[in-house]
């Protein structure tokens, strides 16, 4: 049997490929392990645990306030960057400004992490995968103050890492630091994440599209132009592609990553600017697709290049294989 490398162990010995080899970047991602270790744990109770499936607000039968599972998550993760001295600041989808940590270890922390807690909350109540989505920047602002609004409001190209645990069949943390793109299975006996899929490469095309097909005769003329490609023979397989849409982006986009396929959540009437959100979905997705030879754009242009402008951006959003990426934006007219 092949020695087992678990994912501290891997962080260690790649050390020295991190654009900062001090150490720093190793406890933001060890701080990444714990929490979703404990997120994994609350997940897989879910279902019987009335606490965690309690909605925000309310009071249990304990006289105790219920917290919904992505506020725990959201918690989880909060705690340990704010405890682990490397991080200054965070901004969450679940919480409307950016978060500056105020203790003076904090603020000499030179990163900010941008992160979705727990993604896919409707799938929460269901039993279906969900995940965590997230990002690394260096700060812009002195080392030394308070994180700031600029930190967070870096374009997708800054990301110094970025990665998802995907809450599934079994637990995932799939990461890059910029060298490649690898996915560790979390085995629940030793309580480990552990070296399962190294070098993770996207295949350059592929027969499975994600759309949330209720929205079709919401979106772009040059879209459902694509969608009956991928419907039809004409394709590439001379066969329909198949449909899989989960409605949980991180599940959606790693079946893409390994069986290949495209990700399409679109501007649409009743989300013109699309549904998704730029700096802790579709970045970090987009670097890990673009760091397994995939492509992440809008469209119409790169993910990775856009300057945000707020914290909870949106933006259409088209990610998977390389070619069919392209071809989707060819059928969008570009
Ligand atoms: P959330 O952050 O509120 O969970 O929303 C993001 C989710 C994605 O995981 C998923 O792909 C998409 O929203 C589903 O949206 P829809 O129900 O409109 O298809
Ligand atoms: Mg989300």
């Amino acid at each position: 049997m092949p020695k087992i490398v678990t994912l501290t162990e891997f962080i260690q010995s790649n050390q020295s490929d991190f654009p900062y080899a001090t150490g720093e970047l190793s406890r933001i991602l060890n701080d990444i392990v714990v929490a979703s270790k404990i997120v994994s744990r609350d997940v897989r109770k879910a279902g019987l645990v009335d606490h965690i499936l309690g909605s925000h607000g309310e009071i249990n039968i304990q006289g105790e306030y219920q917290q919904k599972l992505d506020v725990i998550a959201d918690e989880a993760f909060i705690r340990e960057f704010r405890l682990g001295g490397e991080v200054c600041g965070i901004a969450s989808e679940e919480n409307e400004n950016f978060v500056a940590f105020t203790s003076e270890s904090a603020k000499n922390g030179k990163y900010v992490v941008l992160f979705d807690p727990l993604d896919g909350s409707s799938n929460i109540d269901v039993n279906v995968s969900i995940g965590t989505i997230f990002s690394i920047y260096r700060r812009i602002s002195p080392v030394g103050l308070e994180a700031t609004l600029d930190d967070m409001l870096q374009s997708g190209t800054q990301q110094i890492a970025a990665g998802y645990v995907l809450y599934g069949s079994s637990t995932m943390l799939v990461y890059s630091t910029g060298n490649g793109v690898n996915g560790f299975t979390l085995d629940p006996s030793i309580g480990e994440f552990c070296l399962s899929h190294p070098q993770m490469k996207m295949p350059e095309n592929g027969r499975l599209y994600a759309m949330n097909e209720g929205n079709i005769f919401e979106c772009e003329e040059g879209l459902r132009k694509y969608i009956n490609y991928c419907q039809s023979r004409e394709n590439q397989t001379g066969m329909p592609y198949s449909g899989r849409y989960i409605g949980s982006l991180v599940a959606d986009f790693h079946r893409n990553l390994i069986k290949g396929g495209i990700y399409i959540y679109p501007d649409v009437i009743s989300a013109p600017k699309g549904r998704l959100r730029l700096l802790y979905e579709c970045n970090p997705l987009a670097f890990i697709a673009e760091q397994a030879g995939g492509l992440a754009t809008t469209g119409r242009k790169r993910i990775l290049d856009i300057k945000p402008e707020y914290l909870h951006q949106r933006t259409p959003f088209y990610v998977g294989s390389k070619k069919m990426v392209e071809k989707a934006m060819e059928c969008l007219g570009l």
